[in-house]
């Protein structure tokens, strides 16, 4: 698979994470080539406040990923980040609810970690998150563990709170793409990559390191434990048992760096026909 990678211009591998650097140095995370900048409709939150609404359009993406190697020949140190744009601040300021990044990272379908910010609670926290019981692998089936593997003090080098404007975002068209009357802000949050690595080692799944080929589910929450409020890709869909990929939820594979892998274009095809062949047969079966 390695040779069937191609590189991708890593403006951010080489220098630690800033929360607040401009989009230009973050990665669009894709979801389709019909949808390459992740559009989330306005307005689908399904509870909360629309602090929670993730928002996107075919130019502006909602949902951004960002690598730093650390500096090291090692494959499993460093920083990965994610970033999120939410339709507005409600008061009290600062970001008020939750926001999780599913992790598939053995091509079952299945998330088997979340990495996310959770500020609903008495503490506010970064954390990584082991699966629960659940399938996860549907919006409906999906269970998160209330107690963190990993957690962090939200704090200026991995958190970050920032209403939209030219210098966060440079190349935005709006800095109120809902219409809504108050600005965007994005969310952003880094973690340690080895935690990471060790998440999914706990979780049954070695040998993870910057060239594992994930697939990314990013959703809101009004609290810690699922993902209630706003999927990313989707809308509504919040209580689907549709798989996550017929129902457009994942994203397309990319590297833990953030690089897109190229498989064999027959192999990719007969893959996602195959999941969905797969899940229409069960459905006919019901
Ligand atoms: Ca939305
Ligand atoms: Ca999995
Ligand atoms: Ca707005
Ligand atoms: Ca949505």
């Amino acid at each position: 698979m390695a040779g069937a990678l191609f590189a991708w211009a890593a403006v951010s591998a080489s220098a630690q994470i800033s929360p607040t650097s401009p989009t230009t140095s973050w990665r669009p995370i894709s979801y389709g080539p019909s949808n390459p900048s992740i559009p989330d409709p306005f307005g689908d939150q399904q509870t909360g406040s629309r602090e929670g609404d993730i928002i996107g359009n075919s130019t502006t993406p909602s949902f951004y990923t960002s690598f730093y190697n650390g500096g090291t020949p090692s494959l499993t140190d460093g920083q990965l980040g994610f970033r999120l744009r939410l339709a507005e601040q409600q008061n009290p300021p600062g970001f008020s609810g939750a926001a999780f990044i599913g992790i598939d990272g053995n091509a079952d379908g299945r998330l088997d970690l979340f990495l996310g910010v959770n500020n609903s609670g008495s503490t506010a926290q970064i954390g990584i998150w082991s699966a629960g019981p659940g399938l996860n692998n549907s919006p409906s089936t999906t269970t998160i563990q209330n107690v963190a593997g990993f957690s962090y003090s939200e704090v200026g080098i991995n958190y970050s709170w920032t209403p939209v404007n030219v210098t966060i975002d440079p190349t935005t068209v709006s800095y109120d793409l809902d219409n809504g009357g108050n600005p965007d802000y994005f969310l952003t949050f880094v973690i340690p990559f080895a935690d990471l690595v060790s998440a999914f080692s706990s979780a049954g799944i070695a040998g993870i390191n910057e060239n594992s080929i994930f697939r990314y589910v990013a959703a809101t929450a009004t609290q810690g434990n699922n993902l209630n409020q706003d999927i990313n890709g989707v809308n509504d869909g919040i209580n689907s048992n549709t798989p996550w990929d017929p129902l457009g939820g994942i994203s397309l594979p990319i590297t833990a760096s953030g690089i897109t892998p190229v498989p064999e274009p027959s192999t990719y095809a007969l893959l996602m026909l195959g999941g969905t062949t797969l899940w229409l047969l069960r459905r006919r079966r019901k």
